[in-house]
């Protein structure tokens, strides 16, 4: 397997407006992120993914950009970013920026011209269509809720968006925009960056003629006849050839219902797409049948199953990214773990062991070093995100569910649990804003928040650390060939990785339960090289609640 850093690397997420205010208006800024590099340091990561930073109107928090090379006003300037580029550069950290081209905001210029009439020259930058009998031209749904068609007077047309109609869709279709895209990409390249997250970069080329989809349900988005489309491979090639291949930077493609088949091509060995992606169907599992909203905890037999099918089927011809976390997602002490006093600690090191030690470059979410939980919702206003908010409305006004039924499903999986303000102290607001946070800070920051746990050697965040620093340590951590023990049991995630010869032993129990479990044999002269009950006998054929180890032999 070919050795690269990006494979060697960790990565980190920071979600900007969230992270750290540096100027009291409650709005996490640039200057904030840069006043944290040493603490990031500390935590031995290589790679920071920054999400959006670029002019928006804030619809969808920086995922609607109206100005790819300008600044978002909140966070700061240009001369902000450069700053925060050349001090991460100096401590060894890159930076790998969101690209969000699957769609523009609507108050980009691009949109504005295309809007403007019929003739503009940048009318095809987007998808226009006439009404059909006096409806949306197709049965397709956005992503957040409604039709993904948008009725514009000016020329009597609809527009497509997948997500909001504040985020109408590119047509990649056309070469002008592809030559945009590319050429913005390489300006920025050429300004020092690092890489690029590309978000729902497998939704960017449409079935031609845009077909209703036959198993369309407008609460879905519209996984199965977007996805993936006819021209992907050959757009990210393309990308590949004219931008990619000419910088040493890393790529991951936000890849919304990929398959395995699919990620192979993306992220294939020969490097004539993008380095690795991101596959969702792991964090699917504690869905309800319908849709994403539900109570349910993750179950673990489909979990390891699923994992286990990405560790073995992109060995050797592909490279997994690895996450339970990212600003869209939950948190992952809630779903796997327990979020209880008794457990919140021991169930968080127990799940960053079971991530942390499978092949693939993994991904650390903000205060995921820290077991961050999820936030108390106690009404659709706490909400911030228009995916909750709309969802809460589709399902109670048009779908007739009932507002107690359906409300704690959905405070329990929307994407504002991860969007709460990083707890960096015990002070008001946790340090995070001296104004007044843009979301509340969750109520457990005087327990949970990095001041403390950077300095208690067995914190959350100093197992987060130890794990980083075996990473770089160990080959086999990164490039060892995984297999898995045990598939059928319901508490246990026992796996082996294995690499000329060496192997390690990775014990987890998700469960609350004291189980038996003895290594085998060949690891009985091993080393231990983390383990989340310090000093606990883990050849005693004991296991205790969340109990998690790795043990290394050559
Ligand atoms: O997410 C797109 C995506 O794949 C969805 O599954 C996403 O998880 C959504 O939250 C559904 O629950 C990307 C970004 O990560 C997200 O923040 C943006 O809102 C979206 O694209 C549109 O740009
Ligand atoms: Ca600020």
């Amino acid at each position: 397997m070919k050795k690269t850093w990006w494979k060697e690397s960790v990565v980190y997420q920071i979600y900007p407006r969230s992270y750290a205010d540096s100027n009291g208006d409650g709005i996490g800024d640039i200057n904030g992120i840069t006043s944290k590099l040493d603490y990031l340091k500390l935590l031995g990561i290589d790679v920071i993914w920054l999400s959006p930073v670029y002019k928006s109107p804030n619809d969808d928090n920086g995922y609607d950009i109206s100005d790819y090379e300008a600044i978002m006003d909140e966070f700061g300037t240009m001369e902000d970013f450069d700053r925060m580029l050349s001090e991460a550069h100096a401590r060894g950290i890159k930076i790998v920026m969101d690209l969000v081209v699957n769609h523009t905001s609507d108050e980009h210029e691009w949109f504005l011209e295309s809007r403007s009439s019929k003739d503009n020259p940048k009318r095809d930058y987007y998808f226009w269509r006439e009404g059909r009998d006096g409806k949306e031209p197709n049965n397709w749904g956005s992503w957040f809720s409604g039709s993904a068609w948008k009725y514009d007077e000016t020329t009597d047309m609809y527009y497509l968006h997948l997500f909001s109609p504040k985020q109408p869709d590119l047509n990649w279709d056309n070469p002008a925009v592809r030559k945009e895209v590319f050429d913005m990409m390489t300006r920025w390249c050429e300004k020092g960056i690092d890489g690029f997250r590309m978000d729902v970069i497998s939704l960017i080329s449409k079935p031609a003629g845009l077909p209703d989809a036959p198993l369309m349900n407008e609460l879905y988005g519209d996984c199965g006849c977007t996805a993936n489309g006819p021209h992907v491979h050959e757009y990210l090639q393309e990308m590949n050839e004219k931008v990619l291949s000419k910088f040493d930077i890393m790529t991951v493609g936000e890849t919304a219902c990929v398959t395995l088949e699919e990620a192979k091509k993306y992220a294939n060995s020969e490097g004539t797409e993008l380095n690795m992606v991101f596959q969702f169907e792991h964090v699917g599992l504690d869905g309800d049948a319908e849709f994403k909203w539900s109570t349910r905890k993750m179950p673990l037999v489909p979990l390891k199953e699923n994992l286990t099918k990405w560790q073995k089927g992109l060995d050797e011809v592909a490279w997994n990214s690895i996450f339970f976390c990212n600003h869209d997602q939950p948190r992952v002490v809630n779903r796997l773990g327990d979020p209880s006093d008794e457990y919140r600690e021991v169930s968080a090191k127990c799940i960053a062991t079971c991530l942390h030690m499978m092949q693939g470059t993994p991904y650390v979410y903000q205060g995921e070093e820290l077991g961050m939980t999820n936030y108390p919702f106690q009404s659709v206003k706490d909400f911030n995100d228009l995916e909750s908010i709309n969802a809460y409305y589709e399902l109670t006004e048009k779908m007739g569910w009932k507002p107690s039924e359906i409300f704690p499903k959905i405070a329990n999986k929307s994407r504002d649990n991860a969007r709460t303000p990083m707890q960096w102290d015990d002070s008001p607001n946790a340090g995070f804003t001296t104004g007044k946070p843009w979301l509340a800070v969750n109520p457990n920051y005087k327990k949970v928040n990095a001041a403390e746990q950077v300095a208690r050697a067995d914190s959350v965040f100093n197992y987060y650390k130890k794990l980083i620093e075996l990473r770089h340590k160990y080959e086999i951590i990164v490039y060892g060939h995984y297999d898995l023990q045990l598939a059928e049991d319901p508490e246990l995630y026992v796996y082996t990785r294995e690499l000329d010869g060496k192997k390690l032993l990775v014990v987890c129990n998700f469960s609350d339960n004291e189980r038996e479990f003895m290594p085998d044999e060949e690891f009985r002269n091993g080393e231990v090289l983390i383990q989340n009950y310090e000093g606990s006998d883990v050849f005693d054929g004991i296991l205790s609640p969340y109990e998690a180890y790795v043990i290394y032999t050559e």
